[in-house]
């Protein structure tokens, strides 16, 4: 059966029980510009907003797509309208958010962009724009120079397309007009988000101009944030589960779980809105809350991507049946990463574990292994090798954090164990598959090939042989026993 599309004029059709906003649309205006809506800014910073909106309609958002128009597409004939499903054990709940007032698209709108991003009632240039957004060497953390984006927009400084070249031609404007600068906001899994984001868009505008690079530098705020709910790509069942829900035809809808955290920096200079009336954490705690997230709950994430991926399960609720897989991720927690983060004071990590596992195991998500595994190269460094670094400065054992790692070079080889071939989806791709097709299934040989990218590994980790050492034999087990054996063999 087909329905009504969701708009502005079909609001008022939704059933009773199904959420809406609470404010008149027409009254907002333009408070943030968030870059990269996809769905997990979708379902995590856009329905926190929505709820302040009632009480303050100056925080709407202006968001735009650095590449794709498929968002606008959807979302546009919708009048920015799209429906939050929240699904968890008990059932699932609808809710329509309408904070989102303008859909723009890099290239076609980057003037108008520019304008948004420089005008006076913006006061937060939020983003999630993934890893490898920021144009960064992930070892270190500060721009790549040579990246093709970077070269492009120092050279047209004014067209930019990366997200350090259009955050500084904002800002450039914004200070020749003599205005305050707005408050740049990464929402990303970064280390450091904040401080790492100010590095590399500080350096971009160096290289423009010292002067320009001074002013961001010194005058522009970088709040950090730790963010956190595990939001899967949208399916087609979704969508027709979600329209039979709410009668109205959705595009672009978005399924996410129950849980949701965000914890923000105090440090808005141009304003901000009252975040903790609706349920944010503003806390000067965010390197701690952070590193406890991306550690504790993407270091176990991607490894269990990468050890479910060979065994065939296609999400993560299913590798959850799995108790070898299970116990696996809750030793490595407990004894190789917990003790990396006791001292950060942030309390009972033991049921943080429990929360995050039983997170995982949502039946009601569909969160493919293949989407989490990708771009594995712009997400080990923070999620798994900053607790190598801290277990080996301490002297203490790597042996489960060294299966993780074996595991994603078992992805790197591009098949499964059944011989299902997949893509690696990964910036590096070209350079890691060159190195996996000359180590051929040799273990020894592919260990050293990949720990030498120093990309990743940086220059300490590529050549610490305790790293080879627990990364190899746990290779060769991958290989030549499997991953379920592998497991098995583990517990015993
Ligand atoms: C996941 C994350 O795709 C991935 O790599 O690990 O997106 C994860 O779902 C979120 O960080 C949860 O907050």
């Amino acid at each position: 059966m087909s329905h009504p599309r969701l708009s502005n004029a079909t609001l008022a059709r939704l059933p009773a029980g199904i959420g809406r906003p609470a404010y008149d649309r027409a009254a907002v205006t333009p408070g943030i510009v968030h870059l990269g809506i996809g769905a997990f800014h979708r379902a995590h910073q856009a329905p926190v907003i929505d709820t302040l909106l009632a009480a303050d309609p100056s925080w709407g958002i202006v968001a735009a797509s650095l590449r794709s128009p498929a968002t606008r597409d959807a979302l546009a004939p919708q009048d920015g309208l799209y429906t939050l499903a929240v699904a968890g054990g008990e059932g699932t709940s609808h809710r329509v958010i309408g904070c989102v007032s303008e859909l723009l698209v890099v290239p076609a709108d980057r003037q108008r962009l520019l304008a948004r991003m420089a005008d006076p009632r913006v006061r937060i240039v939020s983003l999630t724009v993934s890893e490898k957004g920021y144009c960064h060497d992930p070892a270190t953390g500060r721009l790549a120079e040579d990246h093709p984006l970077v070269q492009a927009d120092l050279a047209s400084p004014h067209e930019p397309s990366s997200v350090p070249g259009l955050i500084v031609e904002a800002l450039a404007r914004r200070r020749a007009a003599g205005l305050a600068p707005f408050a740049v906001m990464p929402c990303d899994n970064l280390p450091a988000n904040g401080a790492t984001v100010r590095r590399i868009v500080a350096r971009f505008a160096s290289l423009r101009d010292a002067d320009l690079g001074r002013f961001v530098d010194g005058e522009v705020a970088f709040p950090a944030t730790m963010v956190d709910r595990i939001t899967p790509a949208t399916t087609d069942a979704d969508r027709a589960a979600i329209a039979a829900a709410t009668g109205l035809e959705d595009a672009w809808p978005v399924v996410t779980e129950p849980f949701s955290q965000w914890v923000v920096e105090d440090r808005f200079p141009a304003g901000r809105p009252d975040f903790a009336s609706a349920g944010v954490t503003v806390s000067d705690k965010v390197p701690a809350y952070e590193r406890m997230k991306i550690r504790l709950l993407n270091g176990p994430h991607s490894t269990l991507a990468y050890l479910a991926v060979q065994m065939g399960r296609e999400t993560v609720a299913e590798a959850m049946h799995d108790l070898h897989l299970v116990r696996f991720l809750a030793m490595m927690m407990r004894d190789e990463i917990e003790p990396t983060l006791t001292r950060d004071g942030l309390g009972d990590l033991t049921g943080y574990r429990h929360a995050t596992l039983k997170r995982f195991a949502n039946p009601a998500l569909r969160h493919r292994t293949r989407q989490i595994a990708m771009d594995g190269s712009q997400k080990l460094p923070q999620r798994l090798l900053g607790s190598v670094r801290d277990r080996l400065a301490a002297g203490a054992p790597i042996d489960r954090l060294g299966l993780a790692l074996a595991a994603w070079m078992r992805w790197v080889v591009g098949t499964d164990e059944a011989g299902k071939p997949h893509d690696l989806n990964d910036p590096l791709a070209p350079k890691l598959s060159a190195i996996a097709a000359q180590a051929g299934r040799d273990p020894e040989a592919l260990a050293s090939g990949l720990l030498s990218v120093r990309d990743i590994f940086g220059d300490d980790l590529a050549t610490d042989p305790r790293l080879k050492a627990a990364v190899a034999p746990a290779l060769m087990s991958l290989l030549e026993r499997g991953t379920a054996r592998t497991l098995a063999e583990w517990e015993a």
